[in-house]
């Protein structure tokens, strides 16, 4: 059981196995999370009930939520330090959810910028889950009570319905939530699609060629690089209208710590084609070692499995104190 120093604050943060895991993911959430176990009192999940939000596979997904589990100890989070557990094997994310879904209104999630892309993409399957999506997050987050929750700049709406759910649930019934602060780091916070640069990378984007996944092979990480949509300019700088240059100086930027300065300086003189295949070079040397990495966690099941049952017996005894008391409040009758 990782020890818990009352003075030290309380970071929550998850992630959805609903594909593979992609450099965005990468460098816009886990990296960032690795460097924050030092300082803060970390607690991680695999969202699986996020996931089902839209159609999964049975095996893949049973797939897919290991992988996301081994991938976040790839990654450096050691479960020993930061519990990590899977959210769907923790009972009080899902009625806590519940809860929240009567102190949310229909007009707030009508404009969550997420429902809205994602009924769009996935018109046939406009579910309820979909739109009440950020109910189930406000529950993950204010379960523990957290102060920080790190994200990519692309959950930043999501944390903040979950801090108007946590404020008028306080201003009825008194002090029951933490407000929640999101923690955006600057560097690799929104990482775009390879294919259309005005859209962010996502997983679960149907081209391949969109995003590159952290276990991608070297040979298929340099051919995405490869392939990757610029602009019809030459040189390699930030500019307005070279979103795809743009992408990628931030993406080598974010992998190799160099300013984007440095960066234009070093390509000066050679064409877009060097620049993609250099950038294809420095993200396969920064995977190199996860891969390594998880290919030894993925192999070794029973660690993984006493690690997640380590971890959602510690949540669950974490949350289960914020659930009670937020029942207790409403007005349930104890058991
Ligand atoms: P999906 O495609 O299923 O919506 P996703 O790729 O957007 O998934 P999530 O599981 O929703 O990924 O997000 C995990 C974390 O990764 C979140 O903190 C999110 O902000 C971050 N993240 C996701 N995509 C990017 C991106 N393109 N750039 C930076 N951070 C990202
Ligand atoms: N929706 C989140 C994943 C997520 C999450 C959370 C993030 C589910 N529950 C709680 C932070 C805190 C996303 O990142 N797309």
């Amino acid at each position: 059981m990782p020890e818990t120093t009352e003075k030290k604050k309380v970071i929550l943060s998850a992630i959805q196995p609903s594909g593979t895991i992609t450099l965005g993911n990468y460098l816009g959430a886990l990296r960032n999370w690795v460097k924050l176990q030092e300082d803060y009192h970390c607690i991680f999940a695999v969202a699986d009930l996020h996931a089902i939000t839209v159609r999964q596979e049975p095996k893949t997904f049973r797939q897919n939520i290991l992988n996301a589990y081994a991938l976040l100890l790839a990654c450096g989070i050691d479960p020993t330090k930061s519990p990590v557990f899977i959210q769907s094997h923790v009972h009080t994310h899902a009625e806590l959810a519940w809860l929240l879904n009567c102190y949310t209104q229909f007009g707030e999630l009508s404009r969550m910028t997420q429902f809205k892309d994602k009924s769009q993409k996935h018109s046939d399957n406009v579910n309820a889950g979909l739109f009440t999506y950020p109910t189930l997050m406000a529950a993950d987050i204010l379960l523990y009570q957290a102060d920080m929750v790190p994200v990519g700049a692309d959950q930043k709406q999501h944390l903040e319905i979950a801090r108007n759910i946590a404020e008028r649930f306080n201003g009825i019934y008194g002090n029951t939530f933490k407000l929640p602060e999101p923690y955006i780091a600057q560097v690799g916070a929104r990482v775009m699609s390879l294919q259309d640069p005005t859209k962010k990378m996502s997983k679960s984007d149907e081209n391949v060629n969109s995003w590159v996944a952290v276990l991608d092979k070297p040979e298929t990480i340099m051919k995405k690089f490869k392939r990757a949509v610029t602009d019809s300019d030459t040189v390699v700088c930030v500019g307005e209208g070279k979103d795809g240059i743009n992408n990628l100086i931030g993406i080598m930027s974010a992998v190799t710590g160099k300013t984007s300065e440095e960066i234009t300086a070093e390509f000066e003189g050679k064409g877009y084609g060097d620049f993609k295949a250099a950038v294809g070079e420095a993200v396969i040397e920064e995977l190199r070692p996860i891969q390594e990495r998880f290919n030894d966690y993925i192999n070794n099941k029973d660690y993984l499995v006493e690690q997640y049952r380590k971890g959602s017996e510690f949540a669950l005894k974490l949350s289960q104190r914020t659930l009670d008391k937020a029942m207790k409040k409403i007005g349930f009758i104890a058991k």
